[in-house]
């Protein structure tokens, strides 16, 4: 028997009246899978609950912040004390400097840090930041990386334009991408063909370390050191988009996980603990071209926004303070992984099962995905109909083919059991 979701479906029609598409942001929609988006009215845990009453496990995590689960408790405190002492003061306060202090301890590679209000404010301050410090414009971002909405990142890029199936989006001029290379994902030699095209023109490269938005795609052994010799070598400065890898793979993230150092890192999502936070971080000598230091201007309201920063810097210590989080994290993430596969063998489907940490993708396709083309084959019809088998079943995953499954460490086995259940029953297994 299906949910009922009359609720949900009153407020979408009322949604699309006044709201385009009915969402504030494009993966929310449930157009590419068909069916009904639902309402949530209550998270709790590694659960969310719909208008309508309905319970489901939680694989978004909204899409990334809810590390801990939703709302925890300690983080929830410390919201609660910082409204009582004001809500925004666009002037310098403590937590900023000591969310600051935090970031820049957990990961040595960050020695100055600013904060912005988003992923995607982060990234674009930090391509300007590389512009201006190396005098050049052009910018190499790979094929299926999705680093935000601003103008000059959407080329080939992941996430809901890949979803969409299209490769860039209206209303961007032709002169604000001009500058924009695109790289295969995990192929060396074409970034290295874009640096021999243009010689000492090229700002900066980005790469999200894991790329979490054509699904979940792991670099190949070598892929990320090979661009930090690459960036070196040609006087590039090498970005890493941590915007979802950062503080979710390690304490340290990406950088820690593997070994690689870039010169700029962007960050979002954990470091807000659920509220709207990004922020920018590297090498000093870099970071101290934005202004008032350096001639690069960026600059914004709510940057540092006390309660955004009580919310990330108590979920940044919490994690500080049990490092066993990642154990235990990416322990669930193999263990689900490994289900899944086993249930794909089980019923004699080539599937494939990509993942790294509590980050994972179940593509139905039978060709090993390692970039932006292969992940391409995968069939969305089919996603779509296991979509609405698994909503319909209580698990809440994400409504594309191309994000990821996060786990948080409010999940547990049995929630991870019920869902690899559920696939079995599916699959027919
Ligand atoms: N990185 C998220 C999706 N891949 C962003 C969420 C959004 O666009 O709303």
């Amino acid at each position: 028997m299906s949910m009922e979701i009359e609720k949900s479906k009153e407020l979408f029609s009322r949604a699309v009246q006044v709201i385009p598409g009915g969402v504030n942001s494009p993966v929310r929609a449930f157009s590419p899978v068909g069916g009904q988006p639902r309402f949530i009215t209550k998270a709790k845990g590694e659960y969310l609950w719909d208008e309508d009453g309905n319970k489901y496990i939680d694989y978004i995590g909204s899409w990334g912040p809810m590390i801990l689960g939703h709302n925890d408790r300690r983080v929830l405190a410390a919201v609660h004390e910082q409204i009582d002492q004001g809500m925004s003061y666009g002037a310098c306060a403590d937590i900023e400097v000591k969310m600051a202090e935090l970031i820049t301890e957990m990961v040595p590679a960050v020695e100055m840090v600013r904060m912005v209000n988003s992923g995607t404010e982060a990234v674009m301050s930090a391509i300007r930041v590389a512009r201006g410090y190396t005098g050049r414009n052009k910018i190499i971002k790979f094929a299926g990386c999705y680093h935000g909405h601003a103008d000059a990142l959407l080329v080939s890029a992941g996430s809901g334009l890949m979803t969409a199936g299209v490769p860039g989006s209206a209303g961007v001029p032709e002169g604000a991408v001009r500058d924009t290379l695109t790289a295969s994902y995990n192929d060396l030699v074409s970034v290295e063909r874009l640096f021999s095209e243009n010689p000492d023109e090229i700002a900066c490269v980005i790469v999200e370390p894991v790329a979490a938005n054509m699904g979940v795609v792991e670099p190949k052994p070598g892929f990320l050191e090979g661009l930090r010799d690459l960036c070196t070598s040609n006087g590039a400065v090498l970005i890493f988009d941590e915007v979802i890898t950062g503080f979710r793979l390690k304490a340290d993230g990406a950088i820690g996980y593997y070994g690689v150092k870039p010169d700029l890192v962007t960050y979002g999502k954990i470091i807000g603990g659920g509220m709207p936070v990004g922020a920018y971080g590297g090498k000093r000598a870099i970071m101290e071209m934005a202004a008032p230091v350096g001639r690069v201007y960026q600059a914004g309201t709510l940057s540092g926004n006390p309660v955004a920063m009580r919310a990330g810097y108590e979920q940044l210590m919490i994690l500080r303070r049990n490092p066993t989080i990642y154990e235990e994290l990416n322990k669930m993430g193999e263990f689900f992984r490994k289900g899944m596969r086993q249930i794909l063998e089980s019923a004699g489907l080539p599937y494939k099962v990509n993942g790294v940490g509590s980050l994972s993708c179940l593509y139905f396709t039978d060709q090993e995905v390692t970039d932006y083309a292969s992940a391409q084959t995968s069939d969305t019809e089919k996603f779509a109909d296991y979509f609405r088998f698994m909503i319909d079943k209580g698990n809440y995953l994400g409504p594309s083919q191309f994000e990821a499954i996060f786990l948080s460490d409010a999940h547990t086995m049995k929630d991870l059991n019920q869902t690899l259940f559920d696939m079995c029953e599916y699959f027919g297994v």
